[in-house]
């Protein structure tokens, strides 16, 4: 057993009285490897918040195309048009999935791709209402905040980032996921992701679609080449950003923060280690005690992988995305056992074996749950309660989960 931390006790006492952490409480917490401690008081915050309550989605994540203008350090995920592995899914395609998609009981779709630098502005709009139009009771979750700085940059007519948000918004956009952020810092930006949007710019976008009542969430890739430091400079940056939306009353809101543990295979950042699995339930925990403004801690199980997203429970984590289907950007080896229960499967039976198929199906989901100790909620993407029966699904009432 760990030795307790005896400097873990300040930061105790301003948990259990509800009060703020600083940047050093933050690091204090990075720093310690009392790791039952720290468990147990993010556990008190999500135990106040949300008791027992996990919530999972039914949803389907769709990469339309990874080629990208970017050659980012950490990535593995990006090709060059030409290039061998290089693709891009028509439109047609993209209504293919998410007809497939909705045909499995899906509520969301997830849709992000890389920085195209030969697809137009309107790829990206006639992507999104032929969607809705095909199936039009999915919820679309797409584009990070560097795909929008990208096409307000590629269409002929510059557009501002308001107006970008505006239009994608007619055109079915829901709300935004919260990749593209890895770590708020331009030493580390220079170094690993060059060329990318900073923090200042990926934080405008979110300010921006917040005030055009846009939900939104937040990500923090580490485990890299950042250091603790600026870890805990990120999570202050994003609680700034969540003040700000709070004070001002924009109708949007960041949501969730999904921790991202690097994955170092086939990247150019493939010499190090990544995170360990300590640093993991470590960064859920510090995540849910220093974003005191966000209702939602995620754990992304295709990168946290299922068993270690049953343990963070107890560690912060309230929710859990989902049943994915597939997914490009990183691949675990051979977690994946889809339980082919007539929710959220495409095709039940195959497994992931480190492949692009990463299923997991709502009974299997639901089972990591429940034996983990907690009461599983279907949710939809802006935290509404599901009720479902097989591929058949509905908003059971209007209010958003658990706000803080
Ligand atoms: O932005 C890229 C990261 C992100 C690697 O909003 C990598 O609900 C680890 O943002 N190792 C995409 N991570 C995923 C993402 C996400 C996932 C689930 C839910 C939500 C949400 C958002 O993946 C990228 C980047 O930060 N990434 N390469 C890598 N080698």
């Amino acid at each position: 057993m760990t030795m307790p931390d005896t400097a873990l006790k300040p930061i105790a006492k301003k948990v259990h009285a509800g009060q703020r952490l600083s940047a050093e409480d933050g690091l204090t917490l990075l720093r310690s490897r009392d790791i039952w401690t720290i468990g147990e008081l993010a556990n008190h915050v999500r135990q106040k918040l949300h008791g027992k309550t996990t919530y999972y989605n039914v949803n389907r994540h769709i990469n339309y195309s990874n080629i990208c203008a970017l050659s980012c350090k950490f990535c593995e995920f990006y090709r060059k048009k030409g290039q061998d592995g290089a693709y891009e899914d028509s439109v047609e395609q993209i209504v293919e999935h998410a007809q497939k998609a909705a045909l499995g009981g899906a509520t969301e779709l997830h849709i992000v791709g890389g920085l195209h630098p030969f697809l137009p502005f309107s790829y990206y709009t006639d992507m999104l209402r032929a969607i809705r139009e095909a199936v039009p009771a999915i919820h679309i979750k797409a584009f990070t905040a560097v795909e929008i700085v990208h096409l307000a940059r590629i269409s002929k007519r510059p557009r501002k980032l308001d107006e970008v948000l505006s239009e994608l918004k007619d055109a079915g956009l829901g709300s935004l996921p919260g990749g593209g952020a890895e770590v708020f810092d331009d030493r580390v930006h220079d170094e690993a992701f060059k060329g990318k949007i900073r923090s200042d710019k990926w934080l405008d976008v979110h300010r921006e679609a917040h005030k055009l009542d846009l939900m939104t969430n937040a990500t923090m890739l580490y485990g890299h080449i950042e250091s603790l430091e600026d870890r805990i400079h990120h999570f202050c940056m994003l609680r700034d950003a969540q003040d700000e939306a709070i004070e001002n009353n924009y109708g949007g809101r960041f949501q969730t923060i999904i921790p991202l543990p690097f994955f170092p295979d086939g990247s150019e950042l493939e010499h190090l280690p990544g995170p360990s699995g300590l640093d993991n339930l470590r960064m859920l925990a510090v995540s849910r005690l220093m974003l005191d403004n966000f209702a939602h801690v995620k754990s992304f199980w295709i990168m946290q992988t299922l068993p270690m997203t049953q343990v963070s429970l107890d560690f912060g984590v309230d929710d859990v995305d989902g049943t994915v289907v597939w997914y490009d950007i990183t691949k675990l080896n051979g977690t994946s056992d889809p339980a082919g229960d007539g929710a959220g499967g495409e095709t039940g039976g195959e497994t992931g074996g480190g492949g692009t198929h990463q299923e997991v199906g709502v009974n299997e989901l639901r089972k990591t749950i429940i034996e983990a100790g907690y009461d599983p909620v279907e949710r939809d993407t802006i935290y509404r309660r599901v009720e479902r029966n097989g591929a058949d699904w509905r908003v059971v009432d209007g209010n958003v989960m658990a706000e803080v």
